[in-house]
Formats: structure tokens, C-alpha cells, sequence
């Protein structure tokens, strides 16, 4: 008896430590990494919930960042070995095509999140829209998840589809800066080839000019801009946008390719006030 008194709170007591071990090692449906995100929406299948997250709640025409997680119906428990990938459709009247778009990774360092880019070129309408399909394998099993989502068109023209002198079509996409200062702002830009309906290839080794104006002041621009190229490391432009004040501005754009020569847009002057290539922010 004075043996048994030892025991039981012993077993009691190591069943207790090895309960909250497992809770630490296996249940992660207690852990938060989309706290500073807003929910956009579910896209459910039989077995799992996926869930669509962004900074504002919202996906919108031109580029939108992502992140995602993936639950479990039967367990509640947040999915982190997924291999996952990503397919953008728009359904028009005459055709159906996709978009840019990164893959989806897991995020460094977090257990439950995974995250991309894609960058919606068209807005829905009435008649036409977007849908976003999942394809995703866990432990050799592969799932599909697909819904219809909603793409509505930017206030401000955040991504422009243009032919280039070279008869290619191209799509060119304001990244940076998301919340913009008066500044010298860090400013990024994703420039891609349609080769077809599903194929938007990153284009590589190009220059885009950038003279940025305020057209309700005199078409004033701004010193200490630089021009935007191509880092190999993020697939994208980067250069230095200056914002003396705030309001409306245009960033009037020049696309020249690897050897130099002009694709697309125009000098600003007294007698031309803005180039065909441009993106617009407001702030
Ligand atoms: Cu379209």
C-alpha cells in the first residue's frame, strides 16, 4: 500500500506530462500566424478547408499578396507538409485565360501558413469573373479545392496590359509602394510576357524609366527618382520613387528591352503630358 501511494500519482503525474507534450508536438489548431490578416474567404472540398487570407480582406485587379492555410475537416488541425500550387482563371464570354502568378510557399519560419502573389491584369464584370483552383498533395495524396472569387476593378490603375513594338504582349504591375510617403519610396514592379492564355513568363534584363507627375499641379515631377531594373533574386524591378506631396500622381513608364530599345511609352514634355504606359497611385 505504502508502495501503491508512490505509484499512482507517479502514472498520474507522467500521463499528465506526456498529454501536454503531445498538445505541444501534434494539435496546432491553437496557433495564430494570420493575426495581422484578413480573411477573404473558404474554399472548401470534402476534406478540407482552405482558408484565403490578405492584408485588407479583399483581392482586387493588379497584384494582390496571399497567404493561405489549409485545416483538416476530420482533425481541426492546420495542414504543414502541403505541396501546393495555384490556378487563376478568368471565364470571359469568348475565352477563358489565367494571370501571373508566383508559387505558393511555405512561409519561413511558421508552421501553418503558406504564401504567393498573383496579379489579377482584368476585373469581373456582370457576365464575366474569376475563379481560383487549389491542387495540393499532403503525404502523397492529391486534392483539388476550386471556387469562384471576386476581383474587383482597382480605383487606380495598378496593372496595365500593352502591346510592345515587338509584338509582344506584356503585363506590367505595380508592386511597391503599398502604403506610400512623401518620400523617396522604395518602388517595385513585376513585368511579364502573355504567351498565351496560361503562360505569363517573368521577362528578364529590361529597363523601365520612370518620370513620375503630378498632373493637377502643373505636371510638376519630382528629384531623386530612379530608373527601375531587374533583380534576378526577387523575379522583379526595383527603383526609387519620390513623392513630394500627397494626392494623385502618375508614374509615367518607359519599357525598354535588354538592348536598349523602346518597346512602349513616351517622353513627358510641354507639349506631351503623359506617356501610354503609366501606373497611378493616390495617397
Ligand atoms: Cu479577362
Amino acid at each position: 500500500m505504502k508502495i501503491l501511494k508512490f505509484i499512482i500519482p507517479l502514472v498520474a503525474f507522467s500521463f499528465f506530462i506526456s498529454c501536454s507534450e503531445d498538445d505541444n508536438n501534434d494539435d496546432n489548431a491553437a496557433i495564430n500566424e494570420v493575426e495581422n490578416l484578413i480573411k477573404v474567404q473558404n474554399i472548401e472540398n470534402d476534406t478540407h478547408t482552405i482558408e484565403v487570407y490578405t492584408q485588407s480582406g479583399v483581392l482586387m485587379q493588379g497584384y494582390n499578396e496571399i497567404t493561405i492555410r489549409i485545416k483538416d475537416k476530420t482533425t481541426n488541425e492546420f495542414v504543414e507538409n502541403a505541396t501546393v500550387s495555384w490556378t487563376p482563371m478568368m471565364h470571359m464570354t469568348e475565352m477563358s485565360h489565367s494571370c501571373p502568378k508566383s508559387e505558393v510557399t511555405k512561409v519561413t519560419g511558421k508552421q501553418t501558413i503558406y504564401s504567393g502573389y498573383i496579379i489579377f491584369q482584368m476585373p469581373e464584370n456582370q457576365d464575366e469573373g474569376w475563379d481560383l483552383t487549389f491542387n495540393y498533395s499532403i503525404g502523397g495524396t492529391d486534392y483539388q479545392a476550386v471556387a469562384v472569387i471576386s476581383v474587383p476593378m482597382s480605383p487606380r490603375q495598378r496593372v496595365t496590359t500593352f502591346m510592345g513594338a515587338d509584338g509582344v504582349k506584356y503585363i506590367l504591375a505595380l508592386i511597391a509602394p503599398q502604403q506610400p510617403e512623401v518620400a523617396v519610396n522604395d518602388m517595385t514592379v513585376g513585368l511579364y510576357k502573355m504567351e498565351n492564355m496560361m503562360s505569363f513568363p517573368v521577362v528578364k534584363n529590361y529597363t523601365i524609366a520612370l518620370d513620375p507627375r503630378m498632373p493637377s499641379m502643373g505636371n510638376h515631377s519630382s528629384p531623386n527618382n530612379e530608373d527601375l531594373t531587374y533583380d534576378d533574386t526577387i523575379m522583379l524591378y526595383n527603383g526609387k520613387l519620390s513623392l513630394t506631396m500627397t494626392g494623385y500622381w502618375k508614374l509615367n513608364l518607359k519599357l525598354l528591352n535588354a538592348n536598349n530599345e523602346l518597346l512602349k511609352g513616351e517622353d513627358v514634355t510641354e507639349t506631351n503630358e503623359s506617356s501610354s504606359l503609366y501606373l497611378e497611385l493616390e495617397f
